[in-house]
């Protein structure tokens, strides 16, 4: 059995990208080009400086770096406003039963987001408290697929990278993992995601036992 589990927040304990979506699009509007819900894919996972670039990069804008800060502050502060309405509600499938389950078989978790914001929607939504050990885009200085954010969650935790079972929903995350020498289960589609060990579509179909693979 893994003796820790390290997940990452958007798109694994809820959906904030349909909130980072909304935020971007306005942004691109506003800069006169638009950006669709398949652009946004391509920021699953990615830090706010290189989701503004690949933003950017879509509407084939190239602009200073001090004004590519205001824009991402101005997004961001957008992105806030949607995640401070967040509730329990908004906890993706079967994460709440997993967590209690992870707990009473005495197994340690933690967070391992790009998001900065990571700690307002655990506060959100009521988890904060739940994990042992937070590690997210305040903390780390390489982006996913570098295993920083993972190694660190490890760490924290006091637990060796190869006991360690990594959730991830981006093809950057599910890389990190691996980098990191983890156990890897995608959450999302396998034709999509590439090179975990094990996939599940959400966390409903996680057990004790899949777990112990
Ligand atoms: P912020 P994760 C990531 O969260 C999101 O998937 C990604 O779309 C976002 O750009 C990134 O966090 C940074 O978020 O602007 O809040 O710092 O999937 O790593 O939990
Ligand atoms: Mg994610």
């Amino acid at each position: 059995m893994p003796k820790a589990v390290l997940f990452d927040l958007d798109g694994v304990i809820v959906d904030t990208a349909k909130h980072h979506y909304i935020a971007w699009r306005a942004l691109a509007s506003e800069l006169g080009f638009e950006f669709t819900e398949q652009d946004n894919e391509r920021l699953k996972g990615v830090s706010r400086m290189d989701s503004l670039n690949i933003l950017l990069e879509v509407g084939g804008l190239a602009l200073p770096e001090d004004e590519k800060q205001q824009l991402a502050a101005k997004k961001n502060d957008q992105y806030v406003k949607a995640i401070k309405q967040m509730d329990e509600t908004e906890i993706l499938p079967g994460v709440t039963a997993f967590l209690t389950a992870l707990k009473a078989a005495g197994i340690s978790f933690a967070l391992g987001s790009a998001s900065k914001n990571a700690p307002i929607i655990l506060n959100q939504i009521g988890l904060y408290d739940a994990f042992d050990a937070i590690v997210d885009g305040n903390v780390i200085e390489k982006a996913k697929p570098d295993p920083e954010v993972f190694l660190k969650g490890a760490e924290l935790l006091g637990v060796a990278p190869e006991a360690c079972v990594v959730f991830e929903d981006a093809q950057a995350g599910i890389e990190a993992g691996k980098n990191a020498g983890m156990y890897v289960i995608g959450v999302g589609d396998p034709e999509v995601l590439t090179g975990a060990d094990d996939y599940v579509s959400d966390l409903s179909e996680m057990t004790l036992d899949r777990l112990a693979h």
